[in-house]
């Protein structure tokens, strides 16, 4: 291992979806999901966050059984060849079961462990980690026609509720992370960037934070309709500004370009101490 400073860690995307938005299609055969892993993981990946249903806005939704006909075999290779953290991006309980017998370690859950009666009490018999992550509606619709009175005070108190209510489930304290979910039941500027900007608040709810702004809307909003494999400066500055605020990861496409990001960012902070 190396001896640079404690840095954010990064979380790779990897969706076995033919509809995901960046890279929908392309890693629904086991063997590209591996080869794409393997290379995250040389890229400096923490961690590896595998969905198999598209959260996308307007995406229809995937049985159960589907996603862990996708998940399954991928999760079993990748723990033949890596001990790397796996989580999984899913709502369903049925599915966080499978997957969590296959060998991954967190359930990362867009709908905070309410997508099912018994997803909470599934999240404490587990044990494994949870992301709790903020979404206003559900993924079909929540971008319909977002609405909120204070974005700020509304989410980190809705993840606030959420916390305690896993807590008061069972789920262990240090298995607890949240997540602001840009882009989910959110408008892509007058409710995103206030966001962004006041991730301190969330934070200082005491559990770390993850942030997925990689390649999201918001960023071809701001640079004149950008597509989404022309969004890597944007996801950048949004991902380093997260740092800043205190977040502990960041959910990502560009693993490489991420990891050497935050590197350079933990370096010149430790400098700036030490100055
Ligand atoms: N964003 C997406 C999916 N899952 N999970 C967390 N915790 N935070 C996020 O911001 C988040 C998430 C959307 O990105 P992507 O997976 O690339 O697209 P799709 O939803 O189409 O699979």
């Amino acid at each position: 291992m190396h001896s640079w400073p404690e840095r954010a860690l990064v979380m790779g995307v990897l969706n076995l979806t033919p509809d995901s938005f960046s890279d929908g299609g392309r890693f629904l055969e086991p063997s590209a999901a591996l080869a794409r892993a393997q290379a995250m993981i040389a890229e400096g990946a923490d961690i590896l966050d595998l969905g198999a249903e598209s959260t996308r806005p307007g995406a229809d939704p995937v049985p159960a059984e589907i996603e862990i006909a996708r998940l399954v075999p991928v999760i079993t290779a990748i723990r033949a060849m890596s001990d790397i953290a796996i989580s999984v991006d899913t709502m369903k309980p049925q599915v966080a079961r499978a997957t969590m017998a296959a060998g991954a370690d967190i359930w990362n859950d867009v709908s905070a462990l309410t997508g099912a009666p018994d997803s909470l009490a599934a999240a404490a018999e587990l044990g494994c980690g949870v992301v709790l992550m903020h979404m206003q509606g559900e993924p079909r619709t929540m971008q319909a026609e977002p609405h909120y009175d204070d974005v700020v005070r509304e989410v980190t108190a809705a993840l606030a509720e959420r916390a305690q209510a896993a807590l008061s489930a069972g789920v262990a304290r240090e298995k607890i992370w949240l997540d602001p979910g840009i882009g989910f039941g959110k408008h892509m500027t007058r409710h995103n960037l206030p966001l962004l900007g006041s991730l301190e608040g969330i934070v200082a709810l005491g559990f770390p934070v993850l942030l997925g702004v990689s390649r999201k809307r918001f960023i071809g909003a701001l640079d004149d309709d950008a597509a989404a494999d022309a969004r890597l400066g944007g996801s950048l500055a949004a991902a380093l500004w997260g740092v800043r605020a205190g977040i502990a990861a960041v959910r990502v496409h560009d693993v490489r370009e991420t990891a050497q990001a935050l590197k350079v960012w933990a370096a010149i902070e430790a400098a700036s101490k030490n100055a």
